[in-house]
Parts: C-alpha cells; sequence; structure tokens
C-alpha cells in the first residue's frame, strides 16, 4: 500500500466524540475532537447526559451525536485530512446505550443527500428521542425479572457472560417495551451506539459485532448468536430488530456515497464493524495475555484477555474483539472522573497540581484511614454514598482535605484489585499494569495504582487507547481476522514506564485489603444494598 494510505477511528464516549487518524506505519497523522457540553450547548447535556430527577434514569439524544460526527468531519476537513486516502474506518462507542430507529428509518438514510447536514435530515428517524445510556441504572426490578425467566443470575451468566445489570441492554428493551408499547412496536431497529454510528457511515443499518454485543444479556457469547430463550424473555418479536451479529473485524461494507460526494471519501473506504470502547481498548493498549490494563475515565474499567472464562457474579465477560475465539474479562466502575472531579473541587480548589501535592503529602496507607466514595449507585460494589473510616475501623464524618484526597484514590484502587482478584487475575512476578484514559496521565494518582497492586504501571503515549483501537481495528478489518493482530505491529506500541511499586507496597495494601474487603461487606449489609 502507498504511504498516503490512512484508517480512520472514532470514539463516542461519554463526554465527547473523538476522530484520531492513523497512516500505514501506525503512526497518528491527525485527531480531532467535539465536547457534547461545549460544543454542541443546545442540547443541554451535563457530562454529555441527561440525568433525570429519579436520579436513576441516564440518557442522551442520539441525534446530538450525530451533530458531532457533522461537526468533527468539518473539523478534519479544516485539519487537512485527504478523506480519499482513508482505507478503512471504524469506531468505538460507550458500550449498552441503545437507539431505537422508527418504522421507515432505513428509507430515509437510504436518500441522504451530500448537500445537506445529517443531523439536518436525521431527525425524524428514532422512535425514542432519548436514548438510555451505561450510566443508566433505572431497570433494577426488569433485571431481577429477567434473571428469574432465564434461570437465575448464574444460568444468564453461563449464557451471557454476566448476570443482569441494569445498563445492559436486555433490561432497558424490556422497560421499554412494558412501559411504551407503542414506541416498541414502532421501531424498527435497535443498535448499539457502537452499530448506530456505524450505520450512518453505511446509510443502511449496520450490524451489532460480537463483543460490543456481549454487553446485552442477550447474546450467547459460546454459540455466538442471539439467545432465543434470552430474547423471548425479554420482547417479543426481537430478533428481527436486532439484526443477525457479526464478528468484530467484519468488513461491513462500502462507505455510503453520501460521504463520497460531501467529503471526498474514495467510494472504496471500508467501515469496518464499530464495537464497544472497552474493547476497541483492549486493540489500543495491544493487551498481551497475563497484563492487565485499566482505563481512568468518565467510568473506570479494568480489562483481561481470557481463553477461558468461568461464569462470575463479578464483572463481565465479553467475546474478544480481536479474535472470535477468545473472551475478554471487563470490570466497570461508575464512579471514575465524575468523583475524582468532585473531590478534587472540595479539597483542591479545582486544581490537579493542588490534587496532586495533597496526595504526595500523605504517606502510603493514609495513616490507616480508608474512604469510599461513590456518587451514583455503584456496578461493583453495589454502593452509594461516601463513608470514611479511621484506622479502627470507625466511621468518622469528615477528614482533613489531604486525607481525603488520599482516602479517594487508596479507596479506588484496593476497589479494583479487590474484584478483579474476585474475578480470577491474579498477579504474577511479570505482571504489568497498562494504564490509560485521562487521569493515567496524572503521576501521583498513577504511584498510588502501582503500589496498590504492587507491579509496575505503564501508560501509553496516547491516552485515548479506545480512539486509537479504532483505527487500529479498521486497518486489522482490512487484513482480516486470521491475521493476527499483534502481527501488525512491526514492534509493539511504545509504553512508557511510569511507576514502580514502593519497596513496603506489599506489607501496607495486604492488610489494607483484607480489611476493605470486611469493610466493604459490612456497608452493603449494614444498609442491604
Ligand atoms: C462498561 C461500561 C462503561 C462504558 C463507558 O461496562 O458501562 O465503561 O462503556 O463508556
Amino acid at each position: 500500500m502507498s504511504q498516503d494510505v490512512t484508517y480512520l477511528g472514532f470514539d463516542i464516549s461519554t463526554q465527547q466524540l473523538k476522530a484520531v487518524v492513523i497512516n500505514d506505519a501506525l503512526r497518528i497523522t491527525h485527531q480531532s475532537s467535539v465536547s457534547f457540553d461545549l460544543d454542541l450547548p443546545e442540547f443541554r447535556t451535563h457530562g454529555g447526559v441527561y440525568s433525570h430527577d429519579d436520579k436513576l434514569t441516564v440518557t442522551a439524544p442520539p441525534i446530538m451525536w450525530i451533530k458531532a460526527f457533522d461537526m468533527i468531519l468539518e473539523k478534519l476537513k479544516l485539519d487537512g485530512l485527504d478523506f480519499s486516502s482513508v482505507a478503512a474506518i471504524s469506531g468505538a462507542a460507550q458500550q449498552h446505550g441503545s437507539v431505537y430507529w422508527k418504522k421507515g428509518a432505513e428509507q430515509i438514510l437510504h436518500t441522504v443527500l451530500p448537500n445537506k447536514f445529517l443531523h439536518e435530515q436525521l431527525q425524524g428517524c428514532f422512535s425514542m428521542r432519548d436514548s438510555p445510556v451505561w450510566m443508566d441504572s433505572s431497570t433494577t426490578s426488569y433485571c431481577k425479572t429477567f434473571e428469574r425467566g432465564v434461570g437465575g443470575p448464574i444460568m444468564l451468566s453461563q449464557i451471557t457472560g454476566s448476570r443482569a445489570y441494569e445498563r445492559f441492554t436486555a433490561s432497558q428493551i424490556a422497560k421499554l417495551h412494558q412501559t411504551k408499547p407503542v414506541v416498541y412496536n414502532n421501531t424498527e431497529r435497535i443498535s448499539l451506539v457502537s452499530s448506530f454510528a456505524a450505520t450512518l457511515f453505511l446509510c443502511h443499518y449496520a450490524p451489532i459485532d460480537l463483543s460490543d454485543g456481549s454487553g446485552m444479556n442477550l447474546l450467547d457469547i459460546h454459540l455466538k448468536d442471539w439467545s432465543d430463550v434470552c430474547l423471548e424473555v425479554c420482547a417479543p418479536n426481537l430478533r428481527e430488530k436486532l439484526g443477525v451479529p457479526v464478528p468484530s473485524s467484519t468488513v461491513l461494507g462500502t462507505i455510503a456515497p453520501y460521504f463520497v460526494d460531501r467529503y471526498g471519501f474514495a467510494e472504496t473506504c471500508k467501515i469496518i464493524a464499530f464495537t464497544g470502547d472497552n474493547p476497541a481498548s483492549l486493540a489500543g493498549t495491544q493487551l498481551n495475555k497475563g497484563d492487565m490494563a485499566i482505563s481512568l475515565g468518565t467510568s473506570d474499567t479494568v480489562f483481561l484477555w481470557l481463553t477461558e472464562y468461568r461464569p462470575s457474579l463479578d464483572g463481565h465477560i465479553l467475546c474478544n474483539p480481536l479474535t472470535s475465539k477468545d473472551f475478554m474479562a471487563l470490570l466497570c466502575f461508575k464512579n471514575g472522573s465524575f468523583t475524582r472531579e468532585r473531590i478534587r473541587d472540595d479539597c483542591a480548589d479545582g486544581s490537579w497540581q493542588l490534587f496532586s501535592d495533597l496526595l504526595d503529602s500523605t504517606p502510603r496507607g493514609n495513616f490507616g484511614n480508608i474512604g469510599m466514595y461513590f456518587d451514583m449507585m455503584e456496578i461493583v460494589p453495589p454502593m452509594i454514598g461516601d463513608y470514611r473510616f479511621n484506622r479502627n475501623n470507625e466511621l468518622v464524618q469528615r477528614f482533613s482535605k489531604e486525607v481525603e484526597v488520599r482516602a479517594l484514590i487508596e479507596g479506588q484502587f484496593l476497589a479494583k484489585r479487590v474484584h478483579a482478584e474476585n474475578v480470577g487475575f491474579t498477579i504474577g512476578s511479570k505482571s504489568k499494569i497498562i494504564a490509560t484514559g485521562g487521569a493515567s496521565a496524572n503521576q501521583a494518582i498513577v504511584q498510588v495504582l502501582s503500589d496498590v497492586f504492587n507491579v509496575p504501571v505503564y501508560v501509553l503515549d496516547f491516552p485515548n487507547s479506545a480512539c486509537l483501537g479504532a483505527a487500529l481495528r479498521a486497518k486489522h478489518g482490512l487484513l482480516g481476522e486470521e491475521f493476527g493482530f499483534h502481527k501488525m505491529f512491526e514492534e509493539p506500541l511504545k509504553l512508557h514506564l511510569s511507576a514502580k511499586p514502593a519497596k513496603d507496597a506489599a506489607e501496607i495494601y495486604g492488610p489494607m485489603l483484607l480489611r476493605y474487603r470486611i469493610l466493604e461487606d459490612r456497608i452493603i449489609r449494614e444498609n442491604d444494598f
């Protein structure tokens, strides 16, 4: 291939749409982003979403995401991207959220005109104006009914890789069907946010890929097809509304004429199945078996590459996005950057520098104090509220500012280690953590991560691993799944050693981990969470 060939990756995350372009040598040539709150203020989102009064329902408008695509393509054009060089496009998106296309919408997609923005033409395409997103936790009762219907949480986890979760798409679809049957019946297609975005580039419905599809509680991750029993328990006529799921490296087709005419993409530009942001991060971090990656973003996630799995009630197993025969484990913690930002604002006047200084001013182990901070109902552990324990395990009202900052960061990483160990993660002598996402650039935070896990932490040159992963998957999709993903790299992506564990890390955090487990259990029991 010529030197000029490029690959374009997108990431529709909670707060922004990002784009990155790489060349054939896998070097980044262009990048851009659109912030939903700042660049699209007319939608009045906060953090990219609408948090409803019940404090459980969280949604976002798909038309805002479409407008963000219109904007980012214009920005890339201004940045000098020659769209005709793009050989393939893929994307990553926040997982679990669902988009409901109205009857007749595909017809509208087929006839979009290149002289108008997409958002102007697709306004009328959705049976639900706002899509439920991964932060939603309004479906507890549907989860319970769903698990019972399928034969219990372990059975559901055996089939789909996860017990029922509020943000997973099955309970969201069941809620829609039961509370708004007319809207459900008026829906011709249900997309995930990832397949919704691929649909825009194809101008016809894109299938759901197996990896993001594993975050729905509907896919049989062994058979790699929808599970009949899950579909039946969820809602009627669902198979036809979901379409046929495909392996994540599938070439879905060529780009729609709209983009050829409007932006000058080549007619041959291929669209590779879009997937979830966490599966795309697995690609973006070039994760190897045995290592663990942590993404510190709006949600904090921990993921591992697995060759086999045992069903668990803690965490999720997804089909691996890079090879259909393997799996990946995923743990998601909702209270990531929003909670860090809240404590930064309370204790450090909104300054990350001051936050880091406060963190560095306290010793490992924080004088025996432990904190747990959950602004929203957490996924694992299922808890909400702030809990501060002194060295005698007594609940206290307040910590000093510096103790509060360390209690937050140590508490977040103690929780990650406890729950990663619950899904089978063990620390070997060669283990390493690859950290990515916004907070991975904060040295003081990364040092605590290294100490709590007692392993070295590496960071990538480029913190947006999901977006980079999308661009890398675009190239891999062209080569085909049988061409091993890791073989694409003449040399592995550059990882920088960011922190090494302190000599006394195991001695301090070993006992603290045990205390954390006991205290977490106590809070869950006492509050009946
Ligand atoms: C994963 C999850 C989040 C979203 C955020 O299960 O819910 O990480 O993918 O974008």
